[in-house]
């Protein structure tokens, strides 16, 4: 074999390990084991509402509001310490790239690195100087050339065709009758809106552990979620309904995202990403901001409780809101950010910043929030 041919099998080498490693490094992410979650299980259990007589109100999802709701099932929703692969999937488009990254990437992969690096050993062991001393001297075969350029064109089309429709369902609008969410970043907490259930405003603060919080302040409980992952409230969508996920932001570039549902989308300020997705099953899922987005990116969770519409109903009902009338968009009219005197405020931090210095948490309560960021100290909470 040539010189050549050696130098471009070496580099197909090179490019299938590189690729392998990227896909090692992808999956060392925090993931979960594919645990299958039983399907049709509420998470909203009617006797823990029962366990706790106290809280009777007219929905159960009343006395939820800041404290612990659903019930968080191993494996699902949230990464699982020294398990391999991606979270288990709750809506199509997760199920299909879950799908596609286990059966169609990773084999292809695999059998090629494989492949390659049997070659280059086959080279190395059978051309050695020792055991063929009068090299050949042929330039080219044009058989072996056609092949080595067609088969790994073949490979790439077989991976665009499944790979373009994923990225092209990914952007697909949500149908009439989606439920809006809209999520708005800010440094470091999230807070949301439902633009067609009356507008009213949640904020979702990361709940800090014993001993970091402050005397008075609520921490987490393993009820909660997982240290890092739980937040004081979480955001309640209905399984079974195509959901509008709106991101923007407050201050810098921020990016929400689950793991189980397929979902990351920036949020960036001054401007309105959207994505649309389902979800499939009950449960509570867990994410993260996924943007470096400052000193505490790390402390701005995410959680989503999803229920069945008509819990999502009484959750909405609980929390002042309104159900649209079918097919019927909103009219409520929502500041956007910034327009409001929160640009004013961040301003008013970062002067603050100057003076002061590096300061580790300058979150202070969303201005249109009726529940107020909690606590977050500007000190207190260093080494978490
Ligand atoms: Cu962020």
């Amino acid at each position: 074999m040539s010189i050549k041919g050696l130098k471009r099998i070496a580099i197909a080498a090179g490019l299938a390990m590189a690729g392998l490693g990227s896909i090692a490094g992808h999956a060392a992410a925090p993931v979960p084991q594919a645990a299958s979650a039983p399907a049709g299980v509420s998470n909203v259990a009617p006797t823990t509402a029962a366990a706790t007589p106290p809280a009777a109100p007219a929905s159960p999802l009343l006395a939820r509001d800041g404290a612990p709701g659903g019930e968080i099932k191993a494996g699902i929703g949230q990464p699982v310490n020294g398990v391999y692969g991606l979270q288990p999937q709750v809506t199509r488009n997760g199920e299909f790239a879950h799908w596609m990254h286990n059966i169609v990437l990773f084999p292809v992969i695999t059998a090629i690195s494989l492949f390659v690096l049997a070659l280059l050993g086959w080279v190395v062991f059978r051309y050695r100087a020792a055991a063929n001393p009068v090299p050949s001297k042929t330039s080219h075969n044009t058989t072996i050339e056609v092949l080595w350029t067609l088969l790994p064109v073949l490979a790439l089309v077989l991976i665009a065709v499944p790979s373009i429709g994923l990225l092209q369902a990914q952007f697909k609008p949500a149908p009439a009758g989606a439920v809006t969410l809209k999520a708005i970043g800010n440094q470091w907490y999230w807070t949301y809106q439902y633009p067609d259930h009356g507008g009213f405003e949640i904020t979702a603060n990361l709940l800090k552990e014993k001993g970091e919080a402050a005397a008075g302040e609520r921490t987490r409980t393993d009820a909660d979620g997982p240290r890092l992952l739980a937040t004081d409230n979480r955001i309640v969508l209905p399984v079974g309904v195509p959901i509008r996920l709106i991101t923007t932001s407050n201050d810098v570039i921020h990016s929400w995202a689950v793991p189980a549902f397929w979902i990351k989308l920036d949020a960036i300020p001054g401007r309105l990403n959207e994505t649309s997705f389902t979800i499939e099953k009950p449960g509570v899922y867990f994410g993260q901001c996924s943007e470096l987005c400052g000193a505490r990116h790390a402390y701005m969770p995410i959680a989503v409780e999803a229920v069945t519409p008509a819990q999502f109903a009484a959750w909405i009902a609980a929390k002042g809101g309104t159900m649209p009338a079918r097919g019927q968009a909103s009219n409520k009219v929502i500041p956007q950010p910034g327009a409001d005197g929160s640009a004013a405020e961040a301003t008013t931090a970062n002067a603050t910043d100057a003076v002061t210095g590096p300061t580790e948490n300058v979150t202070t309560a969303a201005p249109t929030a009726p529940q107020g960021a909690t606590n977050n100290p500007a000190t207190g909470n260093a080494g978490q």
